[in-house]
């Protein structure tokens, strides 16, 4: 039953974090169109989470972060869309590495525009995997930096 179609895949997203602000842009592709995301896309062989998440921000919004860390990971199965999808997002945070620097819309096909959006006061829709999170009372604020990441242990140096 299982196929290259169906296997599940990895994502990389990362919590974007600016005061009590969050980096957000509402989706043109087909899964959660109209939707709020958070920037991220898929991992490529041989990443570490760290280098798939500034890379997937950097070509998304053209913005450079530092203090890349692991938070949680969800385990999303999408069914809105035509072939349903299997997707593990690692759910990553970090902050601007200069923080003067203004997102870009990099990729206008998939994605309307990149704002701040307060934690308190989000955007809808959110991406299901995301508001369900929200709803659930997830803090991607909380505990210290660097706490977190005890909890991932990254191999992708190689074994
Ligand atoms: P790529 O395939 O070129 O590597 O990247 P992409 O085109 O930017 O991928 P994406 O659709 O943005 O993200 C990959 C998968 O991650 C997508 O099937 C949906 C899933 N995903 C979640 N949560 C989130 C989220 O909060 N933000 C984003 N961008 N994707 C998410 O499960
Ligand atoms: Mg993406």
């Amino acid at each position: 039953m299982e196929d290259e179609a169906t296997r599940p895949k990895v994502a990389v997203v990362v919590f974007l974090l600016k005061d009590r602000k969050v980096l957000l842009g509402r989706r043109r592709s087909s899964v959660g169109r109209d939707t709020f995301p958070l920037p991220g896309g898929h991992l490529e062989f041989g990443e570490s989470f760290a280098g798939c998440a500034a890379r997937e921000v950097k070509e998304e919004t053209g913005l450079d972060i530092e203090k890349i860390e692991f938070l949680t990971a969800t385990n999303n199965v999408v069914t809105e869309v035509h072939k349903p999808l299997h997707i593990v997002a690692i759910m990553m945070r970090a902050v601007l590495a200069d923080p003067d620097q203004t997102p870009q819309n990099l990729e206008p096909e998939k994605c309307e525009g990149w704002d701040w959006y307060d934690w308190n006061d989000l955007p809808r829709p959110l991406f299901g995997p995301l508001e369900a999170m929200a709803r659930g009372g997830f803090d991607p604020f909380s505990r210290q930096f660097s706490e977190t990441s005890a909890y991932c242990i990254d191999f992708s140096a190689g074994i």
